[in-house]
């Protein structure tokens, strides 16, 4: 479909505070769902591809079949549905919008930085606009090289460097992984609702094992409470990764600069409105 055919927001017409307000709300009833909001947010924001500039927040495709069954996606109807009253009380802003606002919203709520946010993405009208299966990452690829080279595959794709990676990637000091969603389980901290610098303390800091047991791979501390990806391993066995690491580890507002800065450049990814605007910028059209 095209851009014509999509559902534009009426310019002007919704209260984002209000919005925020709302989305607020819905976290204070049960503040496990904010991790599940970042993780909405992050999940429609990175299916963008710069080289066919598709992909990406402009659409919130993922109401549709078949990105909405994706294995990646499992489990993120936790986020769409608890945001489904906000879109009810503000009909007039786009589930686009709506779920990137929410990101933003539940990584404030967790104590992070503030992201710049703006309004303008439209909603598609069907699944036709749907992303290929694949272009999320996964966590494991068998190797170290194979697990490092893939991350950087699908990072690379969206048009961020190494040092946008890390950051990004830091926003597992929240959150929990789901044996009934992604086969992995637990925790990678001990304060899952608190945005911090703790992922990268913890990968330094903490000794990581090979957790046995007959799931997928995944690491864990000696006390078996929390755990990590090897794609989150991954980054302290990269020389160039662990930089980030290290630096993250040791400088908590380094970190939250970082993260906010390239979370806006995630959630902005492909959207078209902001893509027309800035062509204009350049002059070329006006
Ligand atoms: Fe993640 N993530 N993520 N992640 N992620 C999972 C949960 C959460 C990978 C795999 C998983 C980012 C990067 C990666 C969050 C945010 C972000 C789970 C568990 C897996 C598996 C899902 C479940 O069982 O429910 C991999 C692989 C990568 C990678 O980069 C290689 C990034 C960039 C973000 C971000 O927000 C910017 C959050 C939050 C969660 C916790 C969700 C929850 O329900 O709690």
């Amino acid at each position: 479909i095209s851009c014509k055919e999509a559902e534009t927001p009426a310019k002007g017409s919704v209260n984002y505070d209000k919005v925020r307000e709302a989305i607020v709300k819905v976290i204070e009833v049960d503040d496990n769902i904010a991790p599940a909001m970042l993780r909405l947010a992050w999940h429609s924001s990175g299916s963008y591809d710069k080289k066919t500039n598709t992909g990406g927040s402009d659409g919130a495709t993922m109401r549709f079949s078949p990105e909405k069954d994706y294995a990646a996606n499992a489990g993120l109807f936790r986020a769409r549905d608890a945001l489904e009253p906000v879109k009810k009380q503000f009909p007039e802003i786009t589930y686009a919008d709506l779920w990137t606002l929410a990101g933003v919203v539940a990584v404030e709520e967790m104590g992070g930085p503030k992201v710049a946010w703006r309004p303008g993405r439209r909603d598609a009208v069907s699944g036709q606009e749907c992303p290929p299966d694949g272009r999320l990452p996964d966590a494991d690829k068998g190797t170290l090289s194979g697990t490092v080279q893939h991350i950087r595959d699908i990072f690379y794709r969206m048009g961020f460097n190494d040092q946008e990676i890390v950051a990004l990637v830091g926003a597992h000091a929240v959150g929990h992984t789901h044996k009934q969603f992604s086969g992995y389980d637990g925790p990678w901290t001990r304060a899952p609702t608190t945005f911090s610098n703790e992922l990268f303390r913890e990968l330094l800091e903490n000794k990581w094992t090979l957790r046995k047991w007959n799931g997928p791979d995944m690491f864990e501390d000696p006390t078996g409470e929390i755990i990590m990806l090897p794609t989150d391993m991954a980054l302290t066995w990269d020389k160039e990764f662990r930089k980030y690491v290290e630096a993250y580890a040791a400088d908590q507002d380094r970190f939250f600069e970082d993260f906010a800065k390239a979370f806006q450049k995630l959630e902005e990814l492909g959207v078209r409105a902001f893509q027309e605007e800035a062509k204009k910028k350049r002059g070329w059209f006006s």
